[in-house]
């Protein structure tokens, strides 16, 4: 046992915090009151060593990473805190001893979901990572009012439901009033001579107070506890009859307004960019409040901020925190003088960017007229940075317009904000080594001529303790019980585990446990979807957001083009096969969600049809979120990572299926290189065209589908059953949409985008030799086994190593009590 935790003070505590908070006895209390009584127990037990681990960081000195994100997509917080102070058993013993039920109680939390997807969850492992190495770090993010939008489907529809996360109160969140910072927009910038010296004021601005709230994020077994740190904003000044005779009542309304919407919704857009006003206002409002608090934190235990970047670094999670660049460079100048010079030497020693996409819809950038009214001084020094960097270009350069035109921050009447980040910063990073590749040769090659020394490779990583320990106990305590539990803290250990890959008990067990699991997201699908599924069959998942990319359309038209062969031939010989999806549809990408529908009415015929006798099941699971992820994964047969090469950057659930003993099913596109690699060929099913290829075909122009429809007799029947009311026999037009983005021609897009049908063929060999591969129990075993024991390279602890050697170069901390 670590930490502070005793099991009989344990006890006391949640007693206590019981009657403190709802006044009640634990034998009247409902499970939610459980929750929350235990919640805070758990807060009591880590609080003293998160004032012993920031008493030690002031104490040493210590640098500092600020990981700047919009997002975190945390999941629930009770589960995996318990697991960091290594107390589960004895907490579950209490729960008992008191009447409840661990599992239920955890279930009560709701999932905080500030993030979309891949980009916020990875945010959320680094946290972990960082905690458990005992790195100094604060995550900086928005506390949003509603998260992700919680997803029901009626009728087959997605409908979103606002997430109401913070209705309850959240236990496990401090706000610190303390650190409240002012946050200027709009009006005009002043320049004032001071002592023969110019200096810039905003004037006319509105304003808004930014409070923090942070959340501990606990470290494994090791008494660290670092912190995120959410931003709420509040009016300044909340308007009163005072300022309505001052005729200041129209401005003060405003800023009660802008208070209200700045914080009020997290924008539930995957891979794309949506310019919205309020969007900039969020940026620039968590990432003002963050510089600000840093700088002034920084400023309180030393007296030179030419060093700065010494004792700090900002690693941007994508473009969205750019602002960060000149937000730095405004204090620098304004707040503390420096020149031009200076400020820019600290600023890009800084400052550090993540690119995490390649898709050209998901780039940033703002119209002038918008950034420059929100953001005056700001703008004033983004085309400072933007004018000296076209000269840079030029001196390097000459007469080469088309440099310019590629690689200005400025330009077109639109602030590009990756270029501004990869100007600003000393670090260029993709998420996976042909993601970096793409990046280098491709997307920014001029940058990459222009500044090599700036670009580098972090492949993405996930927290075992999350994803094995803490979602798959059964799997966990076998593979404990095979080779020690260091794997939690060292997860390329195990690799040990490969030398029981042959052998048959050990196969017997692993697939015993897999059995287990399948039985446990059967039960869930039951609970929640009202759908049965047989737990011997295989199951073939895809969960992710839905994207055209990622293509969830192909699996669903393979899954079409099965059905027809059972229809065909009632005796085909084939291993039943549940096709599970789970995906939320941004809210406003209609394609995406037609996909949903088309997913919910091909399951709606096959598993109604008798005549099949079971052999194809297809669940679309309600909500997909990180807590019921967890369960996913544990249960996973095959892992769908069948994304157009080139087009994932790299993807963190195919790790999370790796992990779990999921074969995987995929292109060879963003981090599923790596996982082939590490794995080998022979143990996944890879299938598609390369990323050289697709990027071939569309500098060319695309390729012509038509043929395949014409020559592939199988295709086109799929295709024929989207627009004959097959599947949608009230309204036979319902999908004629999706068959038009495959084939047509009509829409101003090319035809099939992203390959589908290019793909199909081969994408259906791989699924046959899967369904080949299946009936060899002892062959797929092991090679699920062997999955597990490669998936070592795949921790965030990994990535987090790398990022601290190559980019943060921070020390590590040992915090003892
Ligand atoms: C994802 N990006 C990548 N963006 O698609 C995925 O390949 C990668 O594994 C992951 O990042 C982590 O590196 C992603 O999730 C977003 O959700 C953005 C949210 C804000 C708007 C633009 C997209």
């Amino acid at each position: 046992m670590s930490m502070g935790f005793d099991k009989e003070t344990f006890k006391k505590s949640v007693l206590f915090n019981m009657k403190n908070v709802f006044r009640k006895t634990v034998d009247e209390a409902t499970k939610e009151q459980m929750y929350q009584a235990v919640a805070y127990a758990v807060k009591d037990v880590i609080i003293d060593e998160w004032i012993a681990t920031h008493k030690e960081y002031e104490k040493q000195d210590v640098k500092t990473l600020y990981y700047l994100s919009m997002e975190f997509l945390m999941g629930r917080a009770l589960g995996n805190s318990i697991i960091s102070f290594m107390a589960q058993p004895d907490v579950k013993d209490v729960l008992e001893e008191l009447g409840f039920d661990l599992n239920a109680i955890e279930d009560q939390e709701p999932d905080p979901a500030l993030g979309n997807g891949g980009l916020g969850r990875l945010a959320a492992c680094f946290l972990d990572s960082l905690a458990t190495l005992g790195y100094p770090a604060y995550g900086c993010g928005i506390r949003y009012r509603y998260g992700m939008f919680k997803q029901k489907i009626e009728n087959g529809y997605q409908v979103e439901i606002p997430d109401d996360w913070l209705k309850n109160g959240y236990p496990f969140e401090i706000r610190r009033a303390e650190y409240a910072t002012e946050v200027k927009f709009g009006g005009y910038v002043k320049v004032v001579r001071e002592n023969g010296r110019e200096r810039f004021v905003q004037e006319g601005y509105q304003s808004v107070l930014a409070v923090p709230y942070d959340m501990p994020i606990i470290g494994y077994g090791n008494n660290v506890v670092n912190t995120l740190r959410i931003w709420d904003a509040q009016a300044i000044n909340t308007f009163s009859l005072d300022s309505f005779d001052k005729g200041d009542y129209q401005k003060a309304v405003e800023q009660e307004n802008l208070a209200k919407t700045i914080v009020e919704v997290l924008y539930p857009n995957d891979n794309h960019y949506a310019g919205k006003e309020l969007r900039l206002k969020q940026q620039y409002f968590f990432i003002s409040a963050s510089v600000q608090r840093a700088v002034k934190k920084y400023m309180e235990n030393h007296d030179d901020i030419h060093k700065f970047y010494e004792k700090n670094v900002f690693q941007l999670n994508d473009t969205h925190p750019t602002v960060a660049v000149p937000e730095l460079m405004r204090i620098l100048l304004d707040d503390y003088g420096l020149s031009w010079e200076e400020a820019w030497e600290i600023t890009t020693r800084t400052c550090a960017y993540t690119n995490h996409t390649i898709m050209s819809e998901a780039l940033e950038k703002w119209p002038i007229e918008l950034f420059s009214r929100l953001l005056p001084r700001i703008y004033q020094i983004v085309e400072e940075i933007n004018r000296r960097f076209q000269l840079k270009i030029s001196q390097m350069y000459p007469g080469n317009q088309d440099k310019v035109r590629k690689m200005a921050i400025v330009y077109d009447g639109q602030v590009r904000m990756a270029n501004l980040a990869i100007v600003g910063g000393f670090s260029v990073n993709g998420v996976a080594r042909l993601h970096t590749e793409i990046l280098k040769n491709q997307e920014l090659k001029d940058f990459y001529e222009m500044m090599p020394e700036k670009f580098n490779n972090k492949t993405n990583g996930i927290t075992q303790r999350r994803f094995l320990l803490h979602g798959n106990p059964l799997l966990s305590e076998w593979v404990t019980k095979k080779i020690g539990n260091d794997w939690i803290t060292n997860l390329p250990h195990i690799h040990r585990l490969a030398v029981y890959a042959d052998d048959p008990k050990c196969q017997q067990e692993f697939m015993d446990i897999k059995y287990q699991n399948k039985v446990r997201l059967a039960r869930y699908i039951k609970e929640h979807n009202g759908i049965e599924v047989d737990p011997r069959s295989i199951f073939d998942v895809q969960v992710k957001r839905l994207h055209e990319y990622k293509r969830q359309l192909m699996n669903i038209l393979h899954v079409m083009y099965l059905y027809n062969q059972l229809k065909d031939n009632p005796n085909l010989d084939m291993v039943p096969r549940t096709f599970i999806f789970g995906a939320k549809a941004a809210a406003g990408y209609r394609r995406a969600k037609l996909t949903i529908k088309l997913i919910n009415s091909v399951a709606e015929v096959i598993n109604n049809d008798r005549s099949i006798g079971g052999k194809i099941k297809v669940v679309f699971i309600e909500d997909y979120k990180v807590s019921n992820a967890e369960i996913i994964f544990a249960a996973a047969d095959v892992s769908e990572q069948i994304s157009t090469a080139s087009k994932e950057a790299s993807g963190t659930g195919n790790m999370k299926f790796m992990l779990n003993g999921a074969l995987t099913l995929g292109t060879m596109d963003g981090a599923n290189v790596e996982i082939v690699e590490e794995v080998g060929a022979e143990n996944a099913f890879i299938f598609g065209l390369s990323s050289d290829e697709v990027i071939r075909y569309e500098r060319d122009g695309g390729y012509d589908p038509m043929e395949i429809f014409n020559n592939n007799y199988e295709i086109r029947r799929v295709l024929m059953q989207l627009i004959n009311g097959y599947y949608s026999p009230q309204d036979p037009e319902l999908f004629r949409d999706i068959y038009n983005s495959l084939l047509n021609t009509m829409s101003s897009d090319r035809a099939d985008t992203y390959f589908i049908l290019k793909d199909l063929p081969s994408y259906g060999e791989a699924q046959k030799r899967i369904d080949q591969a299946y009936r060899d129990e002892s062959w797929w075993a092991k090679a699920a086994i062997l999955n597990v024991a490669s998936s070592g390279k795949f921790t965030s602890d990994r990535t987090i190593l790398e990022y601290v050697r190559d980019i943060w170069h921070l020390e590590k901390v040992n915090v003892e009590l």
